[in-house]
């Protein structure tokens, strides 16, 4: 039987609401123990970390390789977006500043919309990438979870776009289902879920 040891990793991300569902996802695994996650601030990182490229995979892989090889750490990171179909995949990987550089959630989720006015075609998509550092090498968790898009904002729960996505086999959005069915069916979870099987082939029993 191999010998449980723990790893600490640092979860390279400002944004909190990722930080408060993996840690919930961490408790739902009983991993609490197994993964102990340090924030951006016990590194004493304040900078912007660099999301440069097009795709959320290679905005994954940039944030974490950025973050463990400046401090020298291991690290993960997770880029994410909505992906609505008839606006071509957008927001896509822009989803956080969609509507301008002020990153503003409601700006952005009124602008999707504004674009989806009066379209049949409401299907839709989370999709996030989980981007791995450890020891020198990366390694990529996928998930997503399919839906589609409201008329109107429904709810007030969650973030980012989760007022206006109704994932599939529910009949509300994200804004009113709990936290705990998000955190059963999401992207975020799917990704998680693959993640930590990963560290648990590693480093669990
Ligand atoms: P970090 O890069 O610091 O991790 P960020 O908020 O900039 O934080 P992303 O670049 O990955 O993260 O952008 C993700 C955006 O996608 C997020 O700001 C939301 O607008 C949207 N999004 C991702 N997951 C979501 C979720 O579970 N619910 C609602 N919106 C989500």
């Amino acid at each position: 039987m191999k010998h449980q040891e723990n790893i600490t990793l640092v979860f390279a991300t400002r944004n909190r609401h990722k930080i408060e569902e993996i840690s919930k996802m961490l408790v739902t695994h009983q991993m609490e123990d197994l993964l102990l996650m340090q924030g951006l601030d016990a590194i004493g990182s304040q900078e912007e970390i660099p999301e440069t490229h097009e795709t959320i995979i290679e905005n994954a892989i940039e944030k974490a390789t950025y973050i463990a090889e400046k401090y020298q750490v291991n690290c993960f990171a997770e880029d994410s977006g909505l992906e609505v179909d008839a606006l071509d995949g957008a927001p896509g990987v822009h989803s956080a500043h969609y509507a301008g550089p002020h990153r503003d959630d409601d700006e952005n989720l009124d602008l999707v919309l504004t674009r989806m006015e009066g379209l049949k075609n409401r299907s839709a998509r989370y999709r996030t990438v989980i981007a791995l550092y450890l020891d020198g090498s990366i390694h990529t968790f996928e998930g997503t979870v399919e839906g589609k898009i409201t008329d109107a904002r429904i709810g007030s729960g969650g973030f980012g776009y989760d007022p206006i996505f109704i994932p599939d086999g529910y009949d509300t959005t994200f804004g009113v289902l709990s936290p705990e069915i998000k955190n059963k069916i999401s992207h975020r979870y799917v990704a998680t879920q693959k993640f930590l099987t990963f560290l648990r082939g590693k480093f669990g029993t």
